[in-house]
């Protein structure tokens, strides 16, 4: 069972059910609105090990934010988008290969849009992760708050990139809502042919 942080998370699951159920002319309006909530599709943003120090330490590479600051910028654009967010953190690589077939699952019921995932060093060392996203047919964006490119070579490399519909790097925490702009922007009809 993913373990939701109280602050990182925003979604009650009772109401991220989806029904067959049309809103329809002779229904409620409360009828109509919960068809509607219940109808809303999310979108995960998935956060790799030591981001929960966003904030604490090293402003100088990743800004001042915290990351609850960054789970409450994320919920408005997603909000804008009409999505429900569901924002995870974790230090542990088997969780979030968890979540990630979790995801992959809810994309194939429609459930989900996609992930944005910053996996933090995991990016850099882990198959498992690598294996989790390209198994589970899971719409990724590739996030990183800095330029890893323009840092140590051992963050050159990065095991997701080849199983990432998408890569953002370097524009600190405004990457986080311009990476959900950007799965908008992937699932757009017009990308269609280029959905991974
Ligand atoms: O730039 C990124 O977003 C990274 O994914 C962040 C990871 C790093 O290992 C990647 O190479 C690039 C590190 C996240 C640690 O975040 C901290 C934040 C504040 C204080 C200490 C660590």
């Amino acid at each position: 069972m993913p373990v939701r942080r109280a602050a990182l998370t925003c979604c009650i699951p009772s109401l991220r059910t989806r029904t067959s159920a049309q809103a329809g002319p002779g229904m409620t309006r409360s009828e109509r609105g919960l068809i509607e909530r219940s109808a809303m599709t999310e979108v995960l943003v998935l956060n790799g090990p030591n981001l929960n120090m966003l904030g604490d330490r090293e402003p100088e590479i990743y800004g001042s934010l915290t990351l609850a600051d960054v789970a409450d910028t994320c919920r408005t654009t997603a909000a804008e988008l009409g999505w429900e967010l569901d924002f995870r953190q974790s230090n542990h690589e088997g969780e979030l290969v968890e979540w990630v077939q979790e995801a992959g699952r809810a994309q194939r019921d429609g459930r989900l849009i996609g992930a944005v995932i910053n996996a933090g060093a995991y990016t850099h060392t882990s198959i498992a992760l690598h294996d989790a996203v390209a198994g589970s047919g899971l719409r990724v964006v590739e996030l990183h708050i800095s330029n890893v490119h323009a840092r140590e070579p051992f963050r050159h490399h990065s095991y997701l990139s080849s199983v990432a519909a998408a890569v953002l790097i370097g524009f600190g925490v405004a990457g986080y809502p311009m990476a959900l702009r950007g799965l908008q922007a992937l699932i757009a009809p017009a990308n269609e042919g280029n959905l991974s």
